[in-house]
This record gives structure tokens, sequence and C-alpha cells, in this order.
């Protein structure tokens, strides 16, 4: 990022588009981190395709705004707690990509041995306290983390992002309700890509939504458009600021899309192509490169954000390919009394 945009806020010059304050040196950062999540998971839907995945990719190919507007905006010392389609938030709070490729792949220097895979990936050393598989479940525990810095008066927040099918799961209700009644530093996410798996959420889900429900509870909400980095950022910036502060558990709604099937192996026949189209039209990526070109980035230094991320995610494909299986003897570390010599008296 360096020699640019030192002089920020800069202003949009080309005639037709409204003029927005923007940061173009920190807006450029999110650019490089959305083009590696991007890259990321590109690398990793090949990797499913060449057979060196285990298990399933679920991409966020469409929502890196999300990922980048909220964990760019987080502490390296804040918590965050994930979802099955946490591949961004992971890479934007910080974990080492090359890492994690190798815990999609199953082998040795994985983020967690290898034993974890693509929707277990935990990296507790940038305060990722783990993806989660059960749609929900990761709302508890990052209360239950939020209530344990309060307990020991600690000064860390607490990011907790889950998709819109979350919040017609109980613990939607328990986590936010906890939350509120203790006041604890929270900034909820629900994470809005228009669909649960093949269900239209919409079709499942009573009421105005998100907002309104954590409103309903007395916790303060906003409703954006998750597609636009500049809007996000700033709204992330100010969630996280008010909860430093005090302010208690907030919650955004960010409404966005994903691109690809609900798996990398989902061809999504229940989609309107059409719909598909008109989000693509929308991509997050495109968008903030087009308001750093109105800022006055020059093209030369878009393109190296999006090159350098390509030709680090493929270094990383080829040495996680090559990486050794991890060793047997520690298929029982880390496994919760599974070998334990108690264990086997039974
Ligand atoms: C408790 C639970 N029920 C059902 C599933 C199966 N399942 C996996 S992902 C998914 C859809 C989740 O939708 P959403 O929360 O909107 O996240 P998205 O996949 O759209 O990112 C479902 C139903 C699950 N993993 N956990």
């Amino acid at each position: 990022m360096s020699g640019l945009g030192e002089t920020s806020p800069e202003t949009s010059q080309k005639a037709g588009r409204p003029a927005r304050n923007l940061d173009a040196a920190r807006l450029v950062g999110h650019l490089e981190t959305m083009w590696r999540i991007r890259a990321f998971e590109e690398a990793a839907i090949r990797g499913l395709k060449d057979g060196l995945v285990l298990g399933a990719i679920h991409p966020s190919i469409g929502q890196e705004a999300v990922a980048t507007g909220v964990c760019l905006n987080l502490d390296r010392a804040d918590l965050l707690l994930s979802t099955h389609r946490g591949h961004g938030h992971t890479l934007a709070k910080g974990a080492d990509a090359g890492a994690m490729m190798r815990e999609l792949f199953g082998r040795d220097g994985g983020t967690c041995g290898g034993k974890g895979g693509s929707m277990h990936i935990a990296d507790f050393s940038v305060g990722m306290l783990g993806a989660n598989g059960v749609v929900g479940a990761n709302i508890p525990i990052a209360v239950g983390a939020a209530h344990a810095i309060r307990l020991r008066g600690g000064s860390e927040i607490v990011a907790c992002l889950f998709g819109d099918g979350a919040i017609n799961r109980g613990p939607f209700l328990e986590g936010l309700n906890w939350a509120k009644v203790f006041d604890l530093p929270v900034l909820f996410v629900c994470e809005d890509n228009t669909w649960s798996a093949t269900t239209r959420t919409a079709d499942l889900t009573a009421g105005a939504g998100a907002a309104a429900r954590a409103e309903s509870l007395g916790i303060p909400a906003e409703t954006l458009d998750g597609n636009d980095a500049l809007a996000l950022d700033e709204a992330a910036r100010a969630a996280v600021a008010a909860l430093r502060a005090g302010s208690g558990p907030r919650l955004l709604h960010v409404k966005t899309y994903r691109l690809t099937g609900h798996t990398a192996a989902d061809a999504a026949p229940y989609r309107d192509p059409a719909e598909v189209e008109a989000w693509r039209e929308k991509d997050p990526i495109a968008r903030l490169a087009a308001a750093l070109a109105d800022a006055g980035i020059p093209a030369e230094r878009l393109e190296a954000a999006r090159a350098g991320a390509y030709a680090e995610m493929e270094a990383i494909y080829d040495e996680a390919r090559a990486a050794p299986w991890p060793p047997v003897a520690g298929a029982y570390a880390d496994v919760q009394d599974v070998g334990h010599p108690a264990q086997r008296a039974f």
C-alpha cells in the first residue's frame, strides 16, 4: 500500500457518479484482501476438482466485502466466530493462507493439523475461534466468549458472522438475548446471501427479518448493502468503535449474494440464471476497484492487487499439494478423551 492515497480522504472525480469521501490507501488494502479471498477460494475449488480437498467447500465468492469490511476493522486480539462459509472471514482476520490450504487438503501443517477441513478451521493465534458447520451454533459460542472477556476484565470484542438461515434457529434468539441482558461486546453480523442452501430464506422467515428481531431485544441494528465495500467498512468501523466504548451488542444485517452454488459441487439448478447474472453485475470487487480508479489509483496498482493474490494462491496450492500427510501418531492429539487410557477401561 506504500505510496498510495496518503492524501486521503480522496473524492470521486468521475462525472455521473456521486462523489464519496474515501480513504484510498485503506481501501486498496481491502481490495487486496478481497482478491486474496477470491483467489484462495478459486484455488480451493480447483483442489476439489483435482481430488485434493477432503470434504466439501462452501465458497463465499461474491461475498468478499463482508469479510473485509468486518474483519479488517478488528484487532488481532479480538475474537471471531464464523460459519461453514468462513474462508474469507478467516483470511481477513489474518490466518495464514498456506496453513489454510494445507488444512483443506488434510495435510500436516494445516491450521488444525489437517483434521478439521474447510468447515472447521480455527486459528487461535489470530483470535479465530472457529468456523462451524452447524448453522447458528457459533452464536452462543460467541456470546460465551464475550462473557468470558467480561468476567476477566478484558477489552477485546467478538465478531460473530452467521447466515440468514441462522436467524430462524433457536441459538439466534438465545444468543442475542443473553448478549443484551449482560450488554456484552458482540458484533453480530447476519451475512444474508438470499439463500439457505437450496431454499430462498424469505420463504422461511416471518416478519421483517434480522434487524427487526435484534431491535425487538433492544439491540441497535442496521441493514446494509453487502456488496458495497465502502459502506460496509464505514458501518463496521463505527460499530466496532461503539462496542469498544461499551455500547453493548450491535447487529449488522448485510445483504449480499453467493455467486456459486451452496457447495462447490452444487450447480444450483434451483436458481434463475438471470438472478445470478444481475448480482454478478454488482460484484463487490469490481465495484471497489471502480471506486478506487475514480479516486485516482493507477490501473497498474489495481492490477497488481489482483495479480499478487493469484500468484500467492498458486504458490500455496502447489506447496499444499506437496505437503506431507499428518503423522499417524497425531491422530489422537487434540481429540477430547479419545485414546486416553481411562477411556480404554470401558
Ligand atoms: C442445524 C443445522 N441444520 C441444517 C444444516 C444443513 N445446512 C447446512 S448449510 C445450510 C443453509 C444455511 O443457510 P445460511 O445460514 O443462510 O448460510 P449460507 O449457506 O447461505 O451461507 C443448511 C440448512 C446444518 N448444517 N445445521
